[in-house]
């Protein structure tokens, strides 16, 4: 393959994006690429003295703390997979690694990232990449999502408890139509910042980590804080 060939969403992955709110794109990064993203993290964590968030394992700011999470969060593979979906052009809003450490019973509660986004800036297109650094597995809690809840806007959050300080309800809040989403590492989940999800416990004894970076259109004028950068002009 030609070094400057990127793969774009099919029309058949545009539409279903469009319609359920989120799309996995198969085959995206070689696992050991990966790999090496997964030991980065530990040397951040590392020299952060392995204390960095109140939810263990947690990196915020992911694409500020070294060379190679910034490069990955600009990496030219993600932004043509994301290009017809956050337009017109591509700013980062945010980037974070999320973990669920071995046998970790901390759950994510059911939330829509915009309840949060909002709170700095609104826009249209925003959405997130959800890459996971391991098979991402219903054992050690990969994303589930309520396909189409993207299409009712923001409801109201409250504080619950868990890993998220604020979300839509209880631990054991039922979301109708929910469905699991298990990710390969080398596969990319792309969601809409509107689309309700949530992770449940780690059951295994392996980690399981994500690199989550969630991009806006370019005419939005801030993002979250020191993370927000322009990547294509409008
Ligand atoms: O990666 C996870 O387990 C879920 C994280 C998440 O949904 C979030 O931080 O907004």
């Amino acid at each position: 393959m030609c070094d400057n060939v990127y793969q774009n969403l099919t029309m058949a992955e545009l539409d279903f994006y469009h319609e359920n709110g989120y799309v996995v794109a198969s085959n995206v990064f070689p696992v050991v690429e990966l790999s090496k993203i997964d030991r980065e993290i530990d040397r951040i964590r590392d020299a952060d003295g392995g204390d960095i968030h109140r939810n263990p394992g947690w990196v915020m700011s992911l694409g500020l703390r070294s060379e190679i999470t910034r490069a990955f969060a600009q990496d030219e593979r993600i932004l043509s997979l994301v290009e017809e979906v956050v337009t017109p052009g591509i700013a980062i809003y945010s980037g974070k690694l999320t973990t669920k450490m071995p046998h970790a019973m901390d759950i994510c509660h059911w939330h829509q990232d915009d309840a949060y986004y909002n709170d700095h800036v609104a826009s249209e297109t925003r959405m997130s990449v959800w890459i996971p650094l391991q098979d991402a597995t219903l054992e050690n809690g990969c994303l589930w999502v309520v396909p189409g809840s993207h299409k009712g806007g923001v409801v109201e959050h409250g504080s619950y408890g868990g890993q998220c300080p604020k979300s839509m309800g209880p631990p054991d809040m039922v979301a109708e139509g929910a469905i699991a989403c298990p990710v390969k590492a080398g596969d990319m989940l792309l969601f809409s910042a509107e689309l309700w999800h949530h992770s449940k416990e780690n059951r295994t004894d392996q980690i399981r980590r994500a690199f989550i970076v969630s991009y806006q259109e370019a005419t939005v004028p801030r993002g979250n804080g020191d993370q927000w950068k322009i990547l294509r002009s409008a």
